[in-house]
């Protein structure tokens, strides 16, 4: 399955205000609590990479349509031996793909709950950067009662953000928390009416796009770096090399290389 055009997504809606900065990738699944499909990931991911590449968007919200779910995981009734099953009847966990598309994006990404966050959507809200919560949102793993795990960033980034002794009750007693459980454990930044969400998401991604960009993107490779290992210090290093061509410094090395003349990095000061 390849999306090439908005007009093919299905299961997925992708809107922009551009004149805001803002996109909205929402999963369009509400009869089945917005459980993801394979096909659901990759339209979601192709919106993503759209949302990354236009200039003109800094800010992106993920969200389910309706007000019953947020994301209630992976489509039970499509999971096979080995994976979820689509179209091409090739099993994948292609989800955790998508985790680290939404890690790796340079622009705040901002889960907005509404309703059941539970399996790999709870995931999804916690890989976000941020998460805003309606007062009937309901967060929870459920894997272990229907024979599934994720022991990547759903158990680790899980145990940073409540810490170790919350995460291992989350998951080993497959609970459901309410919305002011889990601002109290940190898993939210804040709850509001059900019927104030879109307009306190918007103040909050407003709010972020009033700052520079820049600042924004090396914070959260920095925050990133600190859990990624060697796949976090790329992306943190992939921005001084960013910041690096912007310079006269970097920039004399590759004229240098042009003119066929040895560069001249005599002028640029040794700072402490
Ligand atoms: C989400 C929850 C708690 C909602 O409960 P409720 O009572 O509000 O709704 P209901 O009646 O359970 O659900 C409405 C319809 O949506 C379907 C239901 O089967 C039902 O269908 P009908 O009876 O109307 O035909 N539905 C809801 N969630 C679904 C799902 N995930 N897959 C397929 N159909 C689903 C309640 O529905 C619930 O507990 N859902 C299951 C949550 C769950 O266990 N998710 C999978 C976790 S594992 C995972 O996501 C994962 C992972 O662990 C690792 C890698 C990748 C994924």
């Amino acid at each position: 399955i390849e999306v090439v055009a908005k007009e093919q997504l299905q299961e997925v809606i992708y809107e922009k205000a551009v004149g805001e900065g803002i996109a909205k990738i929402a999963i369009n699944r509400p009869e089945k609590r917005n459980a993801f499909t394979p096909r659901t990931v990759l339209e979601m991911s192709w919106c993503f990479a759209d949302a990354r590449d236009d200039p003109k968007i800094g800010a992106i919200i993920l969200t389910g349509t309706g007000t019953q779910a947020f994301c209630s995981g992976g489509d039970q009734t499509v999971r096979g031996k080995g994976g979820y099953v689509g179209e091409d009847n090739v099993p994948r966990l292609n989800v955790l793909d998508l985790q680290v598309q939404i890690r790796r994006l340079p622009k705040p990404v901002v889960a907005m709950v509404a309703g059941f966050a539970v399996g790999g959507g709870h995931i999804l809200h916690m890989i976000c950067d941020l998460t805003i919560a309606a007062d009937n949102a309901v967060f929870g793993q459920t894997g272990p009662k229907v024979g599934s795990f994720d022991a990547g960033y759903g158990s680790t980034h899980m145990a940073r953000l409540i810490g170790q002794k919350k995460a291992r009750e989350m998951w080993f007693l497959s609970r459901m928390y309410n919305a002011q459980q889990a601002l109290d454990m940190g898993l939210v930044n804040t709850v509001v009416p059900l019927d104030r969400l879109e307009e306190e998401t918007v103040i909050w991604c407003r709010e972020m796009l009033r700052n520079s960009p820049t600042a924004l993107r090396v914070l959260k490779a920095a925050m990133n770096a600190d859990e990624d290992g060697q796949a976090g210090i790329q992306e943190l290093g992939g921005n001084a090399t960013l910041l690096f061509y912007h310079s006269e410094e970097g920039d004399e090395g590759r004229q240098a290389y042009v003119d066929r003349r040895a560069p001249d990095f005599s002028r640029f000061p040794r700072l402490p």
